[in-house]
C-alpha cells in the first residue's frame, strides 16, 4: 500500500459539489482508500489567465495502484465530471482538476507524470490544505516539510517579518 496526496481544485459550476462528487468517485474505486480530507477553501486564481476563483482542498489517500495507474484513474474520473480537455488551455478554468502531488517516496519524472508534482512548494492554495491535514509530511525530493514550505512562503512574500 502507498499513502498518496490528491490536489482537488475546481472554479466552473457548482464547485462544491463537483469536488464532493471527485473525491466520492475516488473513494468508490476498489483500490483506493480516502484516509483524510482537508476543507475546501476559497482560493484566488494564480497564473496569467484572469477567472473565476477557485474551491481548493487535498485528500490523503491508500493505494495498492501504481502511480501511473492512479493518474490515470484520476484523468478519467474528471473527464466523467465533465472536464473537457480538448478546448481547454492550460491554467485555464476548469469544472475539475485532480493532480496527483504525492506518491509514497516517489520521485518520478516521465513524460506525462512528475512526482511530486513540480510546482507543490510554490502554491499557497495546495500548501494550505496539505498544512491542515498533513503538517510535518516530508515533500521527498525537496526534503521540506508541509509546514516549513508554507513557513518560507509567507516570509517571502513579506519580508519584513521573516
Ligand atoms: N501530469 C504529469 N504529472 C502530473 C501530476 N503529478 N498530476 C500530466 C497531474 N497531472 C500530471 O494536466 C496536464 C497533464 O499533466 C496531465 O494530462 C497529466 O498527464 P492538466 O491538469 O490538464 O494541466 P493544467 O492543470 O492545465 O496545467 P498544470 O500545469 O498542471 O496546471 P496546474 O498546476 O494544475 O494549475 N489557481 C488556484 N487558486 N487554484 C487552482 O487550483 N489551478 C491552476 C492549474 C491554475 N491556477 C489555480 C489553480
Ligand atoms: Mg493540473
Amino acid at each position: 500500500m502507498t499513502e498518496a496526496y490528491i490536489a482537488l481544485g475546481s472554479n466552473l459550476g457548482d464547485r462544491r459539489q463537483t469536488l464532493d462528487n471527485a473525491v466520492r468517485a475516488i473513494d468508490a474505486l476498489r483500490s483506493i482508500l480516502v484516509i483524510a480530507r482537508s476543507s475546501l477553501i476559497e482560493t484566488d486564481p494564480v497564473g496569467p489567465i484572469e477567472q473565476g476563483k477557485y474551491l481548493n482542498g487535498v485528500i490523503r489517500i491508500e493505494t495498492d495502484l501504481t502511480a501511473r495507474e492512479l493518474l490515470s484513474e484520476l484523468l478519467r474520473i474528471e473527464a466523467s465530471l465533465g472536464r473537457d480537455r480538448s478546448s481547454a488551455e492550460r491554467w485555464g478554468p476548469r469544472t475539475v482538476d485532480l493532480d496527483l502531488l504525492i506518491f509514497g517516496d516517489a520521485q518520478i519524472d516521465e513524460p506525462g507524470l512528475r512526482v511530486p508534482h513540480p510546482r507543490i512548494a510554490e502554491r499557497r492554495f495546495v500548501l494550505e490544505p496539505l498544512y491542515e491535514i498533513s503538517p510535518n509530511l516530508i515533500v521527498p525530493g525537496i526534503d521540506r516539510s508541509v509546514r516549513e514550505l508554507l513557513a518560507e512562503m509567507k516570509g517571502e512574500e513579506n519580508p519584513a517579518c521573516s
